[in-house]
C-alpha cells in the first residue's frame, strides 16, 4: 500500500434508527426501489411479545406457525415432554410477519383466534402513534406525540414533597395559575395525600379542601382539571364542579367509583396500586413485577370498559413508588412502553420520589430535580402520553428537547406501518 492512501473500508455503522420510519428513511438512502422501501423497512425490526398461559396444544402450533412465516418463539422446554399444561411463550417477530401470521392463528383451533386476536391488539396498541383525543366531562384532553404534562395541585397539610404549602384556597390558586403559565397541559387537584403511611381522609374532609379551588379553576383556566382522589363521592362532586378526568391511585376498583366515572363521562386514570397507600410498603414482594403490573392494568381497564366507561376515557399509569421499592419503580419507568401494548395513553408520575432520592442520594424531595426530569424525559422517550410533576416550568423545558429530537426523526413506527400491506 502506497504511503499516504487511506485502506479500503465499508465503513459498516450500525444504524440507530429510532422509529420505523427513521428506518425507512435510512432505506431511501440507498436509492432503492421504491416499492422495496416498504417492504424492507416492515424487516427491519424484531417485535418481541410476551403471551401468558398458552396451553400445551397451542405452543407448539404458535411455534411452528412463527417458524412458517420467517419467526420463532420460545416457550418452556416442558411442552415438548408435556410436564406443564401451560407455557408463558415469547414470540419473534417482524411486523410483516405478524400480518402474515394472524389469518393463519385464526384458522386454528385451542384459542389460538382469541390469542391472534390480542397479539394484533398489542401490536396496534405498541406502535400506536398521532393525535388521539381523550374525552373529559367537560373538556377534551388532546394528545399527540408530544407528551403532556400534568402540573401537581395538593392541597393537603401532608404530601410528602410539597404537604401545606397550597392548602390556602388563594395560595392554591395562585399556584394553579403559575403552572398553566408555565406551560402545564392539565392541572391534578389532590386533596388528600397518598403517600406511604399517610392517614388518610373521610371523603367530607377531602371536599372541603378542594371544593373552593376547584370551583374556581374550573371557571378560570383553559386546561383539562384532574382531581386526585380515590372516594366516589369526591369524584362525583369534583366532576359537577367542572373536573375533568378522575385520577384514582387506587385504579377503579371500587364499582361505586366505576359507575361514578361511566355515568358523569369522566375520563379516568387507571393506576396500579396493590393494597392501599397506608399499607403498600409492607410488601413489595412480585414474582414477576411487569407481569403482575401490566395484568392488573389489563383487568383493570377491561372492567370499568364492561362497566359503561368509554375506551376512550381511559389511561393507565404504573403507579411509580406504590407498594414498589425504588429499584422497581425504575424496572417500571426503564420499560414502560410495555404498558402501550394496553392499548390506552400511558400517564407517569416520577416527580420527587423516593426512588429518584434513592438512585441520587437525594434524602430531600426538593432536591430531586434533575433526577425528575431525567426520569421524565426517559418517560418520554418510552412513549408516555403525559408526565405527572411538581416542577412544570423544568419538565416543559426538558420534554420540549424531546419534541424537537422526535420531529426531526419524523414519524414513529405506526405511520410507516399502517400504509403498508402486509409483507416483509
Ligand atoms: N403520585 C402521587 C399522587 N397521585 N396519581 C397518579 N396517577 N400517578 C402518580 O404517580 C401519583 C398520583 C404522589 O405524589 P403527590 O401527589 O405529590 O404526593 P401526595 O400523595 O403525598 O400528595
Amino acid at each position: 500500500m502506497t504511503e499516504g492512501t487511506p485502506p479500503r473500508r465499508f465503513h459498516a455503522r450500525v444504524l440507530a434508527a429510532a422509529s420505523l420510519a427513521e428506518l425507512a428513511r435510512e432505506i431511501e438512502a440507498t436509492a432503492s426501489d421504491p416499492e422495496g422501501v416498504g417492504i424492507m423497512t416492515r424487516k427491519g425490526r424484531i417485535y418481541p411479545v410476551r403471551l401468558e398461559d398458552v396451553s400445551l396444544k397451542a405452543a407448539p402450533i404458535l411455534k411452528q406457525e412463527l417458524l412458517s412465516v420467517g419467526g420463532d418463539a420460545a416457550h418452556a422446554r416442558g411442552v415438548a415432554d408435556h410436564s406443564v399444561a401451560t407455557s408463558p411463550v415469547v414470540a419473534l417477530a417482524t411486523w410483516g410477519q405478524y400480518q402474515r401470521l394472524l389469518p393463519k392463528l385464526r384458522r386454528q383451533p385451542f384459542r389460538l383466534t382469541d390469542l391472534a386476536d390480542e397479539l394484533d391488539r398489542a401490536l396496534r396498541g405498541y406502535v400506536a402513534h398521532g393525535p388521539r383525543t381523550v374525552r373529559g366531562a367537560h373538556r377534551a384532553l388532546a394528545l399527540d406525540d408530544r407528551p403532556r404534562v400534568m402540573g401537581v395541585l395538593n392541597v393537603t397539610p401532608d404530601s410528602f414533597s410539597d404537604g401545606g404549602e397550597f392548602l390556602e384556597p388563594a395560595a392554591a390558586l395562585a399556584r394553579a395559575r403559575a403552572m398553566v403559565a408555565e406551560g402545564a397541559d392539565v392541572i391534578d387537584v389532590g386533596g388528600e395525600s397518598t403517600r406511604p403511611g399517610a392517614t388518610p381522609v373521610s371523603p367530607d374532609a377531602e371536599w372541603r379542601r378542594l371544593a373552593p379551588v376547584l370551583e374556581r379553576l374550573a371557571g378560570e383556566v383553559a386546561v383539562p382539571i384532574s382531581v386526585d382522589t380515590r372516594h366516589p363521592e369526591v369524584a362525583d362532586r369534583a366532576v359537577a364542579a367542572g373536573a375533568d378526568v378522575v385520577n384514582d391511585v387506587e385504579g377503579l376498583r371500587s364499582e361505586p367509583m366505576r359507575r361514578v366515572v361511566a355515568r358523569s363521562g369522566a375520563a379516568a386514570v387507571v393506576m396500579h396500586l396493590r393494597g392501599d397507600p397506608r399499607t403498600m410498603q409492607a410488601d413489595t414482594g412480585y414474582a414477576d413485577l411487569r407481569g403482575e403490573v401490566f395484568r392488573a392494568l389489563a383487568d383493570a381497564t377491561d372492567r370499568a370498559v364492561a362497566d359503561g366507561v368509554g375506551p376512550d376515557r381511559l389511561l393507565v399509569d404504573p403507579g411509580l413508588g406504590f407498594g414498589k421499592s425504588p429499584a422497581q419503580s425504575l424496572e417500571l419507568l426503564w420499560h414502560l412502553d410495555e404498558l402501550r401494548s394496553l392499548g390506552y395513553p400511558v400517564l407517569v408520575g416520577a416527580s420527587r420520589k423516593s426512588f429518584l432520592g434513592w438512585a441520587t442520594d437525594a434524602a430531600d424531595p426538593k432536591d430531586r430535580l434533575e433526577a425528575g426530569l431525567a426520569a421524565a424525559v426517559l418517560a418520554a422517550e418510552r412513549g408516555a402520553a403525559i408526565v405527572r410533576t411538581h416542577d412544570v416550568r423544568a419538565t416543559v423545558r426538558a420534554l420540549a428537547l424531546v419534541s424537537k429530537a422526535r420531529a426531526l426523526g419524523d414519524r414513529p413506527d405506526g405511520a410507516a406501518l399502517a400504509s403498508d400491506t402486509p409483507d416483509g
